[in-house]
């Protein structure tokens, strides 16, 4: 029903080999035999799950799952009418069981690795991965490794992996070599890798676009908006868009719109220079811990979505992201985390640049929840209002002018 198949010389792997990239370098994609896959959007009235389109997902033991997926797509009309669009929604996907959108990859990637009879599984993270890694490896009964660059990790996220029985390694380096070490350690110990350079885990991620494609009633927006670190996530949607016009379901795919932090932004630098392939930042930094990536290991696949769907790339600075954050958790009550506002702060930009047309209709996927990230919270907002246990000092505060 599929394979593995290397991007660049396309060469064929079966799918029970253990193996994440090429003989010759390049990134491996899943490929199903599309004329034995039946299904159309009839066959998709089950409530949303990633496990709902099990048909267009590569395993095929009973899953190890939380119930992941299903999250919720607002209309948040507020928000677009303060970046001066008509139609613009958020794709939730800090609503996963731990948090963030990784979950989806994970669900996938570990029930594969039970399917292959793995007995480790083992990732570098910027924190989001490990927490989910953690989760699944537990639900999964088995271990899990998680490489951390030290210091660099939201506390939400350090929590997860710990209480959920990870060992976990803060690494004095940053995530690129933290990624170089566990790919090394994966080789050498047998343990497998679920970083998103393994595509087990990308095939949970596109379930994001059949999501958003059902809860538009099949139908595809005209641009996604996401962030953009190692990747990934912007090609696994960017798969799940082509999957659904190839079946039929849908009949456009999306302008996939890649946003990434001043900061650390080698995608951004390759697209808007015409590059073939990026050139790795050597000391990425940005508030938004997430996607503090330099060498973004899908790079080319992303650069692929981009170019093919005529979408763009964008930088956003730490005080567009954090300002953008404030904004959908005050106009709208969705919560997030710095790397998700990235991309509310990247559609005003390039509406204001005017590469993104009014009557556009617009989905910005927030990776991961506000919770996440609470110490940053407390940096970027007033201090609470500290006062006696009095009536009278609490009316003074309540109609004083200050936060
Ligand atoms: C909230 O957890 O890379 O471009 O190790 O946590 O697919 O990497 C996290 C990435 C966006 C970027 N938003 O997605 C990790 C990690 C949030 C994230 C991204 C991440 P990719």
């Amino acid at each position: 029903m599929y394979h593995l198949e290397c991007i660049e010389c396309r060469r064929k792997y079966r799918a029970n080999e253990v193996i994440y990239t090429c003989t010759c370098g390049g990134l491996l994609d899943i490929v199903y035999d599309y004329s034995k896959i039946h299904i159309t959007a009839n066959d998709l009235k089950a409530p949303l799950s990633v496990w709902k389109y099990r048909a267009l997902l590569p395993v095929s033991r009973e899953p190890v799952s939380l119930k992941e997926g299903g999250t919720p797509l607002y209309r948040v009309d507020r928000v677009a009418e303060s970046v001066g669009l008509k139609k613009v929604y958020v794709k939730h996907e800090g609503m996963n069981p731990t948090g963030s959108f990784k979950d989806r990859g994970m669900t996938v990637g570990v029930t594969k690795a039970l399917e292959l009879g793995m007995r480790t599984v083992a990732c570098a993270s910027t924190g989001n991965t490990s927490a989910s890694l953690a989760v699944y490896g537990a639900r999964a009964g088995i271990p899990a490794v998680v490489l951390l660059p030290s210091g660099k990790v939201a506390l939400g996220k350090l929590a997860q992996a710990l209480m959920h029985g990870a060992k976990v390694l803060s690494i004095k380096g940053n995530f690129d070599d933290a990624l170089k070490l566990v790919r090394d350690l994966c080789d050498s110990e047998g343990f497998y890798l679920l970083n998103s350079v393994n595509p087990y885990r990308l095939e949970g991620q596109k379930t994001i676009a059949f999501e958003i494609a059902d809860q538009l009633g099949w139908q595809a927006p005209d641009r996604i908006v996401l962030p953009v670190g190692n990747a990934g996530n912007i090609t696994a949607i960017y798969k799940g868009f082509m999957e659904l016009r190839h079946l039929g379901i849908i009949d456009s795919v999306p302008k996939m719109t890649g946003i990434q932090a001043e900061g650390a932004s080698p995608v951004v630098r390759a697209i808007k220079n015409n590059e073939p392939a990026i050139t790795p930042e050597e000391k990425p930094e940005t508030v938004a811990t997430a996607i503090r990536i330099g060498n973004p290991v899908n790079a080319i696949k992303a650069l692929t979505a981009i170019r093919e769907s005529g979408g763009t790339a964008e930088t956003v600075s730490d005080a567009e992201i954090i300002q953008a954050q404030h904004e959908l958790a005050s106009l709208e009550g969705i919560g997030v985390e710095p790397a998700s506002a990235s991309s509310i702060a990247g559609l005003r930009k390039l509406v204001r640049m005017g590469v993104v047309e009014k009557d556009e209709t617009v989905v910005c996927v927030t990776t991961g929840h506000l919770l996440k990230d609470s110490e940053h919270v407390l940096a970027v907002c007033p201090k609470p209002i500290e006062i006696d246990a009095t009536i009278e000092a609490v009316k003074k505060a309540v109609f004083s002018d200050k936060q």
